[in-house]
Formats: structure tokens, sequence, C-alpha cells
């Protein structure tokens, strides 16, 4: 697993290092304490050999070999190809080529947590309260309750954080510097959120629902609440508006919110509340944290880079933006003159539909059109395909450019500046050498 800057410091004491990467309890003990005497075993493997000395080490000594930027890194259930943005709290962002599956595998969906996430889930005791101003009486759900009691549904849904796309704006927008992974289209089954909202009886003046999840803050105060975002109630009364335990039908990962979750396809993933266990309905629009300031809004109106804005002129992102990724092949690919290069990924466009995709190698003075396929569902990304035929030898670049059914197409630079570096939906481009 590649890492960036910031993990190694960790290693300098690696019980604090376990504790603050995974928090006390959640990975089994078989699986802690990497570099502790006891896991020789581990080492030996990390480090490529036998330790000959090995009773000489002192306890917690780090292998001189893994002192350089190549530190083995796990996120427990996630694929080692992705890249570690933070490790308190664990971000890490999946690569365009590992995002090539029509169903985004459970290990290859993206991490993103403002907190740290619960320890010691006992699922049998897992409950859901549905509480808040607009409904008259609350009740409280088992995991088993939600199963049986409602209808079950499964929807392949596109989650992407608000802030994918974040490291290119200039000037830059501080957080996680999301490149193009912060998205993932996975098989989601559960409950809908709209029967459950029906079953205990909301009343006319519903704006909002707002969740609640069992993260705690990084400061350690337990009544801190983490995030608490919500959507409008017309988002939530969707079809597709998930209630979920089960992602391609096996338990969420821990990092992704085992063992309930809600999910808006299309939304900006901040509002599929992980590690759920109370939804507000609300009678005003949800104020919890990281519903106001600058925090997944952005300006109503364009504003110039760098500008402050006025809180009243800050707008709530809903619907997230068309987009696509190459997914095939990797940057800097290399095919032989004359050969035809076959390129593939998925493109989505929040509540749309993507009507249309092009790309472009010379720099989009001119698009050709790829091959679209439908979407397995309302709210699912849609794939894609071409075959490339290259002039003559040297360097290209291939862009990929999504139309939605409002006939709104992806910028070719990253769009509208805002102050926490939201929606960059600028194409996505890959190298190709041709040989
Ligand atoms: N309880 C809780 N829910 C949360 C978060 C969180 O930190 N805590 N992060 C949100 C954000 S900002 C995003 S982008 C998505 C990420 O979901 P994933 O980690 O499953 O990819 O979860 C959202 N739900
Ligand atoms: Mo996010």
């Amino acid at each position: 697993m590649k890492r960036k800057a910031g993990i190694h410091k960790l290693y300098q004491s690696p019980e604090q290092a376990d504790e603050k990467l995974w928090g006390r309890q959640t990975i089994p003990d078989s699986r802690r304490g990497f570099l502790k005497k006891a896991s020789l075993t581990a080492m030996s493997m990390a480090v490529g050999g036998k330790i000959v000395f090995a009773e000489n080490m002192p306890s917690g000594l780090i292998p001189a070999i893994l002192a350089d930027d190549e530190l083995p890194f796990e996120i427990p259930g996630k694929d080692p190809g992705l890249v570690i943005l933070n490790d308190r709290p664990v971000n890490a962002e999946t690569p365009p080529h590992l995002l090539d599956d029509k169903i985004t595998p459970a290990d290859k969906l993206f991490v993103r947590n403002n907190g740290i996430p619960p320890e010691n889930i006992d699922v049998n005791n897992w409950t859901l309260t549905i509480d808040g101003e607009s409904v008259a009486n609350k009740k409280t759900y088992t995991l088993a309750d939600l199963k049986s009691r409602f209808k079950n549904y499964t929807y392949q849904l596109t989650l992407e954080c608000g802030g994918n796309g974040r490291s290119e704006f200039n000037p830059p927008a501080k957080g996680n510097q999301w490149t193009t992974g912060a998205v993932g289209c996975s098989k989601w089954t559960g409950v809908r959120l709209k029967d459950v909202l029906n079953d205990v009886g909301i009343k006319s003046d519903a704006v909002y629902i707002g969740y609640y999840g069992k993260d705690t803050h990084l400061s350690g105060d337990p009544e801190e609440v983490v995030i608490s975002r919500g959507v409008p109630i017309s988002k939530a009364m969707e079809d597709e508006s998930l209630i979920a335990w089960a992602i391609n039908g096996e338990d969420i990962p821990l990092m992704n919110g085992y063992p309930l979750r809600l999910v808006f396809g299309g939304w900006p993933a901040s509002t599929s509340g992980k590690w759920l266990e109370r939804i507000s309905v609300r009678n005003i629009i949800h104020d919890g944290p990281k519903m106001g300031g600058d925090s997944y809004r952005v300006p109503c109106e364009a504003v110039p880079p760098g500008a402050k804005v006025p809180d009243e002129n800050m707008c709530i992102i809903e619907s997230m933006p068309v987009k696509s990724l190459i997914t095939y092949p990797k940057t800097g690919a290399q095919i032989s003159e004359g050969r035809t290069l076959n390129i593939r990924g998925h493109a989505w466009a929040g509540d749309n539909r993507v009507n249309e995709m092009h790309y472009s190698i010379d720099f989009g003075v001119t698009w050709k059109k790829c091959q679209l396929e439908a979407p397995a569902n309302r709210l699912a990304w849609q794939h894609w395909s071409a075959k490339i035929d290259f002039p003559q030898k040297g360097y290209y670049e291939v862009w990929a450019k999504a139309t939605d059914d409002q006939g709104r197409s992806q910028p070719m630079i990253v769009p509208g500046w805002n102050p926490k570096g939201y929606l960059n939906n600028a194409c996505h481009r890959i190298a190709v050498m041709v040989k």
C-alpha cells in the first residue's frame, strides 16, 4: 500500500501507531502489533527475509529498511493499492485503474473518515432510532427488525466525496488532497428510508433528515458529534435512498460504516451517514456539524478564485455534477504504432443520467464518440468504451468527457473555485506513448 508523508512518524511508537491507526480494538489481536517482537514472522516477510539476529532486536524497533517511503500500511478489509491521504482519521483513495470493475468491490471503495470508527461493535444490539421535531413518536429498530419488517432492496449506487478532485484547485483548498479516487459504485442492500419513515409516521412540516453515527470525535470527547449531515425530505423519500447493511452481498467493511449506513446515490457522499444509529426528522434544514459555513457548501454564484464569500451567499451541495473516469488503460500505457487501443471507464451525473461520452487525443480540439451503456439502475454509474487509432508515433493524452441529459459537459480545466475545493469535475486524462 502506498502512502504519503505522515505515517512514518507513528512507527516511532508501534503501540501508539496501532492505537492511533486502528483504535484500541478495531482489529483482531492477531493482526495488531505489526512491529512487536511477537510478530517476527510478519516482520521477516516485510523486510523480505529472515532477520538473522532477531533475538537481539529491541522490542518496538523499526527495521531500517522500512524507514523509507514505501512503508507497509494496511487498512483492514481494503486493497493494498489504495493511496493513503491521512492516517488519523483514515482517508484513502482508489487509483483509477483499480476502479475498472463495473461494480466496485468493497475492498476498493475509498475511505473518508472524519473521526474514529466505533470499536467493539455488537451487531445483535445495534439499534436505529428515528426521532426529531417532525415525528410524533420516536421509534427504535434493531437490525433484525429492519431486515425482517421491511422489504429489502438492492441498488448499485454511485458514492462520490464532494471534495473528490480537490487537489487541483488554486489557490489550494485545505483538507484531504483527493485526486480522482474518492468515488465508487457498489451494490448496496438494505431497506428504503421512506418505508421506515412512513412506518414511524412523519408530520407534514418535515423538510430534512439528519443522521447521527457512532464514530467518535478526534478530540476524544464522547459528546462531540463528528459529522451530522442529511438531505431534504424529497431526496430521503426516493426509492433508491437506502438504509443499508450490505455491500455486494456482504457485510459492509468497518471503515465504510459497518454494520449500518445511509446511501444516497448521486449526492455528496458526506450525506451517506456511516455507523448509523439515529436519524432525526427535522422541520428546519438540518443544522448538525458540517451543514453550515464552508462545509459542503459552495458559492451560489461563481466567485473569483480566493474570494471571501459571505455566509448567506453559500449554498448546500445537492446533486453532484457530471463526471467520468478512464479506468483502462492505466496512465503511462505504451502501445506499438499501428495498434488500436481499447479504452474504457465509467461516467455518472448525480441525480441525472449521462447521455453522451466523448474522448479526445488532441487536447480537446476534436472529440470522438464513445460507446455508452445504460446504468444498472437509476443513480448507478454507466460504463463506456472506445477504440482509438493514433496517427503516428509519439506522446499523447487521452481525455474523456461526459455530457448529462441536461446537456451539461465536463469542463477541460478545473471549474468554479470555492473555499473548500468541492465539485471538481474536470475531464480525466491519461498519458499514452505510441512507439
Ligand atoms: N458517521 C460518519 N458518516 C460519514 C462520514 C464520517 O466521518 N462519519 N464521512 C462522510 C463522508 S465526508 C464521505 S465522503 C462518506 C465516505 O464514505 P466511505 O468512507 O464509505 O467511502 O461517508 C460520509 N459519512
Ligand atoms: Mo466526503
